[in-house]
């Protein structure tokens, strides 16, 4: 007989995220048709800074309260609506639960329930079914194919919209090269990030953090922020390049200025006392140039989300050396990642589930991604709560990488936790890359 798990309740709340702000959690409570226990799922919807303008709409109150950003709508559309359209189906069936989401919604960009209603319900529907079964979310997501931990890119660094220093490119990352599990490579990059703590002391830079826990110190420009880590990777006792890679988020379309049709530094203008401007040629310029000085392996949003011509010729330029991550110019939507593909534009895809709101289309993109050989990241947000859910879908989908910020602040190390548990289950298998 087959279990099925109709769905017995459905309702959210608001609650804060990493930030101070208001957020949407819902749970879900499924009945197990065999032995008629109850279970609930719970999940809680992160939130962007730098959010990309092709994103699916994360509906907010816009009243006094809480500086408009309240989610009160987004929770009612999950009480009433959603409830309705989601009371007594069955959990088990992910992909037919997202398509009565995006029914209900009715909209391309879920303006009209909001994507954080959307994923709240998405992936609290697959929690509530895996706990029905008695399996870790990532087995009910992955089944037998989960094999494979994450390698980490460990945000150290932090700079742009998700800190207030000078440090223009928003986040500075490192990646264990050599490590032989997941635990080892979050050791490596644990200890280099204490030593770039010692190093900023040391040097009189600030040790604060920024949104996502990397230290945000006023810094020059980009070759500063690269020389700095490259230290800190050495005082650790490894081989920059060798044991451990760096990876950029430029998260260039916050630095795009539409009018003047070039990228705007501001952090660099203020230290240099000069106002500096780039184009999109000087922009690949610039990169090539670093990728030739520091061990770059991957670059993330290096242009804006609507330059496609820049996009197709950093990728003809550098994509054989490096990792080229769309992450606001594919927003985790298939059509934008088909059509990246069709350019030739980036190979890889960040996949952040809030971008999209629901788990099936964030499978599908990772799909895609896979079967034209474009790598897969799964992504946190600078706002975050507690739910570790990315652990669980990044080695469901054997993305082969996971960004979660650095060491630092719960609501980025319970994602850390969360894969060495998992790797404790699975023991130590991964893919080197
Ligand atoms: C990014 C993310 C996460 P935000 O740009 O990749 O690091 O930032 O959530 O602010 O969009
Ligand atoms: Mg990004």
């Amino acid at each position: 007989m087959n279990v099925k798990l109709p769905i017995r309740e459905v309702r959210a709340r608001e609650i804060l995220d990493s930030r101070g702000n208001p957020t949407l959690e819902a749970e879900v409570v499924v009945e197990n048709s065999v032995t008629h226990e109850l279970a609930c799922g719970r999940a809680s919807v992160p939130s962007g800074a730098s959010t990309g303008q092709f994103e699916a709409v994360e509906l907010r109150d816009g009243e006094v309260r809480y500086f408009g950003l309240g989610v009160r709508r987004a929770v009612e559309n999950v009480n009433a609506k959603l409830r309705d359209a989601l009371l007594s189906q069955d959990a088990s069936c992910q992909r037919k639960i997202d398509e009565r989401i995006l029914d209900c919604d009715g909209t391309q960009n879920k303006e009209n329930l909001g994507a954080n209603a959307c994923l709240g319900a998405s992936m609290a529907t697959a929690r509530a079914a895996a706990e029905a079964l008695h399996l870790p979310l990532y087995q009910y997501l992955g089944g037998i194919h989960t094999v494979c931990l994450p390698v980490p890119m460990m945000n150290i660094l932090n700079g742009g919209k998700h800190a207030d220093n000078t440090v223009d490119l928003q986040e500075f990352m490192i990646a264990p090269a050599q490590a032989e599990s997941f635990a080892e490579g979050l050791r490596v990059c644990a200890e280099i990030y204490h030593n770039l703590k010692g190093l900023c002391r040391e040097k009189g830079l600030s040790t604060g953090v920024g949104d996502e826990g990397g230290f945000a110190p006023d810094l020059p420009d980009a070759r500063s922020v690269l020389s700095l880590i490259v230290e800190a990777v050495e005082k650790s006792g490894y081989t920059p390049g060798h044991d451990v890679k760096i990876a950029i988020d430029a998260a260039a379309s916050e630095l795009y200025d539409k009018k003047a049709g070039c990228y705007y530094f501001p952090g660099e203008s203020k230290m240099k006392g000069q106002q500096v401007f780039r184009n999109t040629e000087d922009m690949i310029a610039y990169y090539e140039k670093l990728a030739g000085e520091f061990p770059l392996f991957s670059l993330e949003d290096g242009l804006d989300e609507e330059d496609w011509d820049g996009w197709q010729q950093l990728t003809a330029r550098l994509g054989k050396k490096l990792q080229l991550v769309g992450d606001d110019l594919f927003v985790t939507n298939v059509k934008r990642l088909a059509a990246g593909i069709e350019k030739g534009a980036g190979n890889a895809i960040l996949v952040k589930v809030n971008q999209i709101g629901t788990l099936s289309e964030a499978f599908a993109a990772v799909r895609l991604a896979k079967e034209n050989g474009f790598r897969t990241v799964i992504s946190h947000r600078s706002g975050e709560t507690e739910d570790a859910i990315i652990a669980d879908i990044a080695v469901a989908v054997n993305a082969g990488q996971i960004k979660t910020g650095a060491p630092c602040r719960m609501d980025r190390v319970a994602k850390y936790n969360r894969l060495l548990r998992i790797e404790e289950e699975l023991g130590p298998f991964r893919r080197i890359r």
